[in-house]
């Protein structure tokens, strides 16, 4: 390796491409890739293209593919088979509102971003705003990211201001006391916060009591903040990338631990069409359904 090239750490390899040191490791170990040099302390160091490789590979690990498929592959092998994802996933035909935002995100301009969710907020109002507008938009950034047009940091900007706009919109219509009393969270594994903010904004505007634990709670933490807080329903969302099998399992548990005088709302794309396999479980299908769901809780608790 010569001394101009430029070499990235352990800690920077995994900050860049998202795989874990010990992820690293264990591939060197099995399938002889990536490999390091040593710097003068015997410390590991990657060159740039095979950083460039790692980059390729998570991608792709991302769209299900598995690592001894991909690690063997060429950058070249790599690309081209990234390009047949990203050539069916080509970008529809964006209302003009949606590409400006787009354009905010992949700059990194987040005042502007944030202005221009609020304007749409307050045009739309805050139902059809998230429904309309976010909606939509968390489609486009996920293809966008899929085509390699945006990585992690856009889309964390992008869900900072989101759920920015959102809490705020939120804390103003909050009212008090409203029924059902709805406790909101996801299970351990599952990172993505929107589907439950935007399942909070479509209900606290009908008048529902909505707390959420934000992320990535224990099911036992589940189960006795629901119980000790009487709480009437409790939501959790599950992304695409959930596993459905992980959610039907700990829904079913979960399902057991709480009384049945608490119903379970479980919403998000990784239950799309698992209702049959979930029974005593209200799946919600969209932003849409998630108003039927209420209007059928309140039908039946009006007596
Ligand atoms: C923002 C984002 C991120 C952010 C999340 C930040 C945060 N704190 O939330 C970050 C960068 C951290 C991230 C990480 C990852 N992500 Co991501 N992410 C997204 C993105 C753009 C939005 C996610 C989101 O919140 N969607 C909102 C959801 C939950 O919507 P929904 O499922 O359609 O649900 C709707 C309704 O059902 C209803 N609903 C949902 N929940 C509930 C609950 C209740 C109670 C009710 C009533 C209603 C309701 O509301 C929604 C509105 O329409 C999506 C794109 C997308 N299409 O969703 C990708 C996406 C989900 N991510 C993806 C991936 C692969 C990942 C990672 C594995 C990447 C990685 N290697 O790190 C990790 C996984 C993290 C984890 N363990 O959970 C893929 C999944 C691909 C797949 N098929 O499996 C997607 C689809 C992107 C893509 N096109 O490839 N991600």
């Amino acid at each position: 390796m010569s001394n101009l090239e430029t070499v990235f750490n352990i800690a920077a390899v995994e900050r860049d491409t998202g795989l874990s040191k010990d992820t690293l490791r264990v591939w060197e170990r099995r399938y002889d890739f990536p490999k390091p040099g040593r710097d003068a302390n015997g410390e590991r160091v990657y060159p740039q293209e095979q950083v460039d490789k790692l980059r390729l590979i998570r991608r792709l690990l991302d769209l299900g593919q598995r690592p001894s498929k991909v690690i063997p592959s060429t950058s070249a092998e790599l690309t081209t088979l990234l390009e047949s994802y990203r050539a069916t996933s080509a970008p529809g035909t964006p209302a003009v509102v949606e590409q400006e935002l787009m354009q905010y995100v992949k700059l990194h301009r987040s005042g502007e971003l944030l202005a221009a969710l609020h304007q749409g907020l307050m045009k739309q109002g805050l139902q059809r705003f998230v429904a309309e507008t976010i909606a939509p938009l968390n489609e486009a950034i996920g293809e966008a990211w899929v085509r390699g047009e945006i990585d992690i940091p856009e889309e964390h900007l992008y869900t900072e201001q989101v759920q920015n706009i959102l809490r705020g919109a939120i804390g103003a219509s909050t009212t008090s006391n409203g029924r059902p009393r709805i406790l909101l969270t996801t299970f351990p594994d599952e990172y993505h916060i929107l589907g439950l903010l935007m399942a909070e904004a479509t209900l606290v505007p009908e008048g529902a009591s909505c707390l959420s634990l934000g992320t990535r709670t224990p099911l036992a933490d589940i189960q006795s903040a629901a119980v000790g807080g009487k709480f009437d329903i409790v939501g959790l969302s599950f992304s695409v990338a959930y596993p459905a099998r992980h959610a039907i399992e700990g829904l079913v548990e979960l399902r057991d631990a709480l009384p049945t005088h608490i119903g379970i709302w479980a919403g998000g794309a990784a239950l799309k069409d698992k209702q049959r396999r979930l029974p005593g479980i209200r799946v919600v299908t969209d932003l849409a359904d998630t108003l039927t769901a209420l209007r059928e809780w309140r039908s039946v608790h009006s007596t």
